[in-house]
């Protein structure tokens, strides 16, 4: 339990509590989450520097501040307690926003003041917000340095037995006075970043990251974002290569198949958007309805076709002759209305026609003969009506 400074015996329970009188400051110093971008650390401070108060408890008991870092992510690097008075040993105690301990170490203040403590090596991570506590190992001492100047509602003192208070609800508790306050506990953090890179393959392809394009030079794309954060990734349907070849995305590596997707980074990590290579078939023909031209899966065999003999309707039409299918050129040399290529790139293919003369021939020899019956016929009946003619 906190007790009144200069006491030296603690009463029992809350009874206890008390706090010690002002200290005067005439600097105030005033960090309020203040970032350092160079390190990209943040530093986190409530108080205004300056105590109004000291406090001290029972051992077991502990003084929290909650902080909360504009990160996802942090590590915490340092941390900082105003030390009043009595040098002796204490714990540190780091906990989660359950408020369950996530680290715990004692420490021994050397001088009255800022006392910092570098955590950098102990790769304490903490999601959200954290709490950073002074627990005490020595009844009543050490004495932390109280700011009421600037309260924020974020300072408690934990009984030993595990009972949270706020700053506000033990001050009244120990010296009837209902004023909130800050224990002087700082800390600094840094993001925890993980290293994302972005390819695409082909690399002609575009991804856009939060909404910024990246393509060809730009890929990959590297970034170190924040552990937590989310970022949309986008891709194109369909990319255009050169002439006759396009790229159909497929998917992610990861095996995402959104063309629009979300990422939440949670650890280092490599995504490619892979795209399919089509070539283009063309189809040449004016005659036989052609079929078969479009875009193809690089590799896949595409089937071709005309029909063949055309006949065309008409006399006149039919009497310039049947076209009848001679042969595929270009990217296929073969003899069949139907064939098959390979689409290993762009094709294009036309069919060649000939034409058969034998319909003219036979339609002509035809008329012919029937003109030949048709004038017999006649001269026939010529002769007969002029058998018949009166005279
Ligand atoms: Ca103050």
């Amino acid at each position: 339990m906190f007790c009144c400074h200069g006491k030296t015996k603690a009463p029992v329970a809350l009874a206890a509590l008390a706090m010690v009188s002002l200290v005067l400051s005439s600097q105030a110093l005033l960090a309020i989450s203040m970032i350092l971008p160079s390190q990209l650390s943040v530093a986190l401070a409530y108080d205004d520097g300056t105590p109004d108060r000291g406090w001290s408890g029972a051992v077991g008991a502990y003084a929290a501040v909650r902080f909360s870092p504009p990160l996802q992510s942090s590590r915490i690097l340092v941390v900082k307690y105003f030390i009043l008075q009595d040098l002796t040993e204490f714990s540190v105690l780091i906990l989660d926003s359950s408020r369950e301990p996530v680290y715990q170490r004692s420490v021994l203040p050397t001088e009255a003041g800022w006392c910092t403590l570098d955590l950098a090596g102990e790769n304490i991570v903490v999601t959200g917000e954290f709490y950073v506590a002074m627990k005490w190992l020595t009844e009543r001492v050490p004495w932390l340095g109280g700011d009421e100047t600037s309260p924020s509602g974020r300072s408690f003192f934990v009984s030993k037995t595990g009972y949270w208070y706020s700053y506000q609800e033990i001050s009244l508790e120990t010296s009837k006075v209902d004023k909130d306050g800050n224990y002087m506990i700082r800390a600094m953090v840094a993001p925890r970043l993980a290293q994302i890179v972005l390819q695409a393959e082909p690399s002609s392809a575009n991804i856009r990251v939060d909404g910024v394009s990246y393509s060809g030079q730009k890929l990959p794309a590297v970034f170190n974002w924040e552990i937590g954060s989310v970022h949309t990734l986008q891709v194109d349907p369909t990319v255009n290569g050169t002439p006759g070849v396009r790229y159909v995305f497929a998917q992610w590596n990861d095996g995402s198949k959104g063309i629009s997707r979300t990422l939440t980074v949670t650890q280092e990590t490599s995504l490619t958007a892979t795209f399919k290579t089509q070539y283009q078939l063309e189809v040449i023909s004016d005659l036989g309805n052609p079929e078969g031209a479009g875009w193809y899966d690089a590799g896949t065999e595409a089937t071709l076709s005309v029909t063949s003999p055309v006949s065309a309707d008409g006399l006149v039409e039919m009497l310039s002759g049947m076209h009848v299918f001679d042969h595929w050129s270009g990217d296929c040399a073969a003899t069949t209305e139907t064939a098959s290529v390979i689409m290993d790139g762009p094709k294009t293919v036309t069919a060649n026609w000939h034409a058969d003369n034998t319909m003219p021939y036979t339609v002509l020899a035809a008329i012919m003969a029937a003109t030949v019956v048709a004038l017999g016929f006649h001269v026939v009946r010529k002769r007969r009506s002029g058998d018949t003619r009166v005279y």
